[in-house]
């Protein structure tokens, strides 16, 4: 798309589950929406793009793998993008992690100046990347991930600690391992540690401003 047609900049962070994708991107939406002003910038989450499984039963539903690139309705994203681009509004499926399929609720998301997305899957997809200005990948050792995800997903999503660990084996860490990890050489910048990293989120403001000016 060229630069004339473009309303918005688009931001895409990937890596691994629980590598602090949701948190980084939420810091910097807080810190920049002060300078910005509400409704210039804003928060879209891979998540919400999982395919619809209303039709399945929940023993069926179980049996997806939810990190595999053929559990996103990514079709909907780029349409989506395309949409916010053109300064058109969009409706973002809600997900529900615990009966695992969409709500029948959807989000009303305004088109505005910066985007920030963020999934697991995002760089596996072409037509996502090259919807984006910029690419990051969060490079937190996986070891920290597992950890994370154990605590978060027992505490928010209505998890056994088993069925996480279970999970984790069959595939979360393969999938990462083929689709996620190799992904990483799309990103324009990789981030070690985590989501508090301070100079990343620095430096990632400071593009963003920089996008907004140019
Ligand atoms: P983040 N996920 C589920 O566990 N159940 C679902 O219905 C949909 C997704 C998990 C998914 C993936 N995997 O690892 C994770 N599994 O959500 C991605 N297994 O979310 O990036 O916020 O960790
Ligand atoms: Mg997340």
């Amino acid at each position: 798309m060229s630069d004339t047609q473009r309303s918005c900049v688009i931001i895409g962070i990937a890596g691994a589950s629980a590598s602090g994708k949701s948190l980084i991107a939420q810091t910097i939406y807080e810190e920049l929406v002060a300078e910005l002003g509400a409704g210039e910038i804003g928060v879209i989450s891979e998540d919400c793009y999982y395919k619809d499984q209303s039709h399945l039963t929940m023993e069926e539903r179980v049996k997806t793998n939810y990190d595999h690139p053929s559990a996103m309705d990514h079709s909907l994203l780029v349409e989506h993008l395309d949409l916010l681009s053109r300064g058109e509004g969009v409706s973002i499926p809600q997900y529900s992690y615990t009966e695992h399929t969409r709500m029948t609720e959807t989000a009303d998301f305004a088109p505005r100046k910066v985007i920030i997305l963020e999934g697991i899957l995002l760089l596996t997809d072409p037509r996502l990347r090259e919807r984006m200005d910029a690419t990051i990948f969060m490079d937190t050792p996986l070891d920290i991930c597992l950890i994370r995800r154990l605590v978060r997903d027992v505490q928010e999503r209505g998890r056994t600690m088993e069925s996480v660990l279970k999970q984790y084996q069959k595939t979360v860490r393969p999938m990462f391992l083929q689709f996620i990890d190799p992904s990483k050489q799309y990103a324009d910048v990789i981030v070690p540690r985590g989501g508090k990293n301070r100079i990343a989120i620095d430096m990632l403001k400071a593009r963003i401003r920089h996008m907004l000016v140019g």
